[in-house]
């Protein structure tokens, strides 16, 4: 199909190369994902970190789950890797001399969130314990290198993966800039984040994966390496250098549009 995102065909259009999988806090065989939609589980609530609270898987994809806290509004979901350390068997937080907490922003009453747990717990089909895989170690060092291609969740819309190619490296921070996007969606994070996966993740785990959006991406043959960078300005990667850190020679022949790629909304 055509219309389809082809990473094999992209690499060569591009002329770049994968990040080697080693680089990545990700299993090498991915985990299966043995959770079941309406399953509860324990989750430690993303806007307040060090409270566990109950959560309900909502959907699946790959080896993600949509969660929602429950207590919590429908506006608040977000994602996890069945081998996130995010996530826990019910019961754990109880194991370990904790408490339950209600979601930030709980919707009712403090004084009625016993109840509300007792409720929410009783007959309730928790997922089993085999279903939490545990979370991979992270790579001893940084090993990515500008230019290198790897599969990202964009923090923006965080049910979406997408292509994008690493812009810089700044000790254990990686720049992940999102292919044909002009920059508006990328983000600096940690090498060993669970967000960025190696080529081939989303089709391996069966995700879907985003085509890279359609601003321009020039050829290699069309670029000129930047000039090498001024002591005074650290390098940022500019707008125009989207998708490597090679600028626009001029003049230039009429693009070859891509096709199957959306408009940006
Ligand atoms: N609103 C946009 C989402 C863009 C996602 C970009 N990800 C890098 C759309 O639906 O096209």
């Amino acid at each position: 199909n055509k219309d389809t995102f082809s990473w094999e065909e992209y690499l060569k259009e591009t002329s770049s190369t994968p990040a080697p999988p080693s680089c990545f806090r990700q299993s090498r065989i991915p985990p299966s994902n043995d959770f079941k939609i309406s399953m509860k589980l324990e989750a430690h609530d993303p806007r307040n970190s060090t409270s566990v609270c109950i959560a309900t898987v909502m959907g699946l994809m790959g080896t993600r789950l949509r969660l929602r806290l429950d207590g919590s509004d429908n506006t608040n979901d977000f994602w996890r890797l069945v081998d996130s350390a995010d996530i826990q068997p019910i019961g754990t937080c109880e194991k370990n001399g904790d408490m339950l907490q209600p979601p930030l922003g709980f919707r009712m009453n403090a004084s009625s969130w016993p109840m509300f747990l007792l409720r929410t717990l009783s007959g309730a089909e928790m997922a089993p314990d085999t279903a939490f895989k545990k979370e991979p170690r992270k790579p001893a060092q940084n090993g990515f290198k500008p230019g290198m291609k790897l599969e990202a969740v964009d923090k923006k819309n965080p049910y979406l993966i997408c292509p994008a190619t690493i812009g810089e490296v700044r000790g254990d921070e990686i720049f992940v800039m999102f292919d044909g996007w002009r920059g508006a969606f990328d983000y600096w994070c940690k090498y060993d984040s669970r967000d960025i996966f190696p080529v081939g993740w989303c089709s391996l785990t069966k995700h879907s994966l985003q085509p890279p959006g359609n601003s321009v991406t020039l050829p290699k043959s069309l670029q000129t390496p930047p000039p090498p960078p001024s002591s005074s300005s650290p390098t940022k990667p500019t707008r125009r250098s989207m998708q490597s850190p090679y600028r626009l020679s001029a003049p230039l022949p009429p693009l070859p549009v891509r096709k199957g790629v959306r408009g940006r909304r």
